[in-house]
């Protein structure tokens, strides 16, 4: 089950780059994988129905040259559900139908079956994969990828060796069990985390901030490992005097977080895949949906080692303890416990602070910049509402319910009849204040699909409203496929006219993914450059399956052939029986 790096004599590809024609030859990196329910204790807790790879949690990671063909077989060994995976950050130009979003981009892959995913990584950087049907990425369906510059290109930073950190909230309960209770009349909120996990490792019935044999201040005893414990820390070896580069990406079901590396200073460098104009920080804000690379250099002499330490913000940390990894100084023993006490995080509704972190982010200089005009504006209200008793989320008061055929398939054959053919509303009322809770309690659930014009600048403003109780509101980091947006600025209240001066298109900063405060708003800017059906949607999982997203259609005549494999189901699936029978 290895991968395998090969350059098939059919797939001789070469790519020109620059003026002189170097030459460099993309590869094609081959995985072969099985997707299975698998038993482990990665917070030292034993849990039955984690979803594994190739019995890995968390599955293996997919490392390729910008340029390179990535093919995944991915074979369900589920026994009582479908499967997908989407590989989050990468646009998928010219291959919509492997992104890897169930009813959207593919049919779920069924029981036993094989999907052939098969994609160019046309851009360096930090990205992860996930599953992308129902709730499976909070069973644990989900893995680094990480692109490297092509050969013979430089970074435009330096560093003598790299660490990925994946993070995750860890939850005791099914994901069957949790869907369940979102469902439920009234709802049955999932709750805080139990535990928080560092590349698939957390500490749930004991903390590592205190040796064995003592208390820690929440209670919980020191851990005791043995060496062969799951749940046992990661530890980064590095050595004095050197510089690194630390990946992290978030694929938290609902947890915003922070992270901080004791005694280290860390310089922002990458995000989502993109160059940052680089800025030192203490620690840092990560949220679901995001990949960060810093950069750290070690003390020149050392005989100690350090905490790295991930809290939770944005949501009350009380319940889940922070997660811990170490940094081992190669001049020490890697037993030494680190001197000092873990970095604290820092509180978890100070929002000044986390909007004072998202405002120093900007595209290293030379970056692409947006148009300076946008041709359509999109402006999308979240709110909580009920819709049939059912605790739903909605935008612009239309909660996202998807159907069993999946859009790209059936707008790119016309079947009409397989998805709400109305258009969603591109705003809200004039009158509505996001200062207090919905009016109507009530949204609609729809299937529907905004059109976008092909080739065209797109602007949405994203705007953040009280939630069904006053005062309530939350941080949601949105996330859209097939593209990077810039990130043109963040504002307190409404957006109106006069914000208008305030976007930055000088150097806004590329993302896959942002957030919008509570009583906010963010406003993004993108080009309908990728022929393909996209979801655009809340990266927490609970409010994506609670119907927080929405789907952007754009240039679906131009996608050519659609593998039949990702159309075996629904209306599509009902036309390719029909096609084979005449
Ligand atoms: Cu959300």
């Amino acid at each position: 089950m290895a991968p395998s790096r090969h350059t098939p004599m059919c797939l001789l590809v070469y790519l020109c780059f620059g003026l002189f024609g170097m030459f460099v030859r993309a590869e094609e990196v081959t995985y072969n994988w099985e997707v299975n329910y698998m038993s482990g204790a990665p917070d030292c807790m034993e849990k039955e129905d984690i979803i594994g790879i190739n019995g890995q949690f968390p599955g293996p990671t997919i490392n390729a040259r910008a340029g390179d063909n990535v093919v995944v077989y991915l074979t369900n060994k589920l026994h009582d559900d479908g499967v997908v995976i989407h590989w989050h950050g990468i646009r998928q130009l010219k291959t919509p139908w492997a992104d890897g979003t169930a009813a959207i981009s593919q049919c779920p892959i069924k029981i036993g079956e094989t999907f052939k995913y098969n994609f160019t990584v046309e851009k360096a950087g930090t990205y992860f994969y996930h599953g992308h049907l129902g709730m499976q990425r909070s069973a644990g369906l989900y893995g680094m990828l990480i692109v490297d510059v092509e050969e013979g290109k430089k970074e435009p930073f330096h560093y003598d060796g790299e660490f990925s950190l994946l993070l995750s909230d860890w939850w005791h309960t099914s994901i069957k069990d949790q869907e369940h209770d979102l469902n439920a009349v009234p709802m049955n909120w999932i709750g805080e985390a139990q535990s928080l996990l560092l590349n698939g490792k957390g500490q749930y019935n004991c903390t590592l901030a205190v040796p064995a044999n003592s208390k820690g201040a929440n209670g919980l005893p020191g851990c005791k490992f043995t060496g062969n414990e799951q749940c046992a820390p990661n530890i980064l070896d590095v050595e004095p005097g050197k510089t690194y580069r630390l990946r992290v990406a978030s694929t938290t079901a609902l947890a915003a977080l922070n992270v901080a590396i004791e005694s280290h200073n860390m310089m922002m460098v990458e995000a989502d895949g993109n160059y940052l104009q680089p800025f030192w920080v203490k620690d840092f804000d990560i949220y679901s949906g995001e990949s960060y690379s810093v950069i750290f250099r070690t003390h020149t002499r050392s005989s100690n080692n350090y905490w790295i330490s991930v809290g939770i913000r944005g949501r009350d940390p009380t319940k889940t303890a922070r997660g811990l990894a170490m940094l081992h100084y190669k001049s020490t023993k890697v037993s030494k416990r680190p001197m000092h006490h873990p970095p604290t995080t820092h509180r978890w509704n100070d929002y000044a602070y986390s909007k004072s972190f998202s405002n120093k982010i900007f595209a290293l200089t030379g970056s692409p910049t947006p148009p300076v005009n946008y041709d359509h504006r999109i402006f999308l209200l979240n709110t909580q509402n009920y819709f049939e008793g059912q605790t739903k989320w909605a935008i612009n008061n239309v909660s996202l319910m998807l159907t069993d055929t999946p859009y790209l398939g059936s707008i790119r054959y016309g079947l009409t009849g397989s998805f709400d053919q109305n258009s969603p509303p591109l705003t809200y009322p004039d009158t509505y204040d996001i200062t207090k809770p919905p009016p109507n309690p009530n949204c609609t659930v729809s299937s529907a699909v905004y059109t976008l014009e092909f080739g065209k600048t797109y602007d949405v403003i994203l705007q953040n409203a009280d939630m069904l109780k006053a005062g309530d509101g939350e941080i949601h980091p949105w996330h859209l496929h097939g593209h990077d947006f810039w990130v043109l600025g963040y504002g307190e209240g409404k957006f109106s006219k006069k914000d208008e001066k305030n976007l930055n298109l000088e150097n806004p900063p590329l993302r896959n993914t942002a957030v919008v405060f509570p009583g906010g708003w963010t406003a993004l800017r993108f080009m309908t450059d990728n022929p393909g059906v996209w979801a655009f949607h809340c990266h927490i999982e609970p409010h994506l399956h609670m119907g927080m997203g929405v789907i952007f259609a754009e240039g679906v005549h131009l996608v050519r052939k659609i593998p039949d494999e990702a159309l075996s189901c629904g209306d599509t699936g009902k036309m390719l029986m029909s096609q084979n029978h005449n």
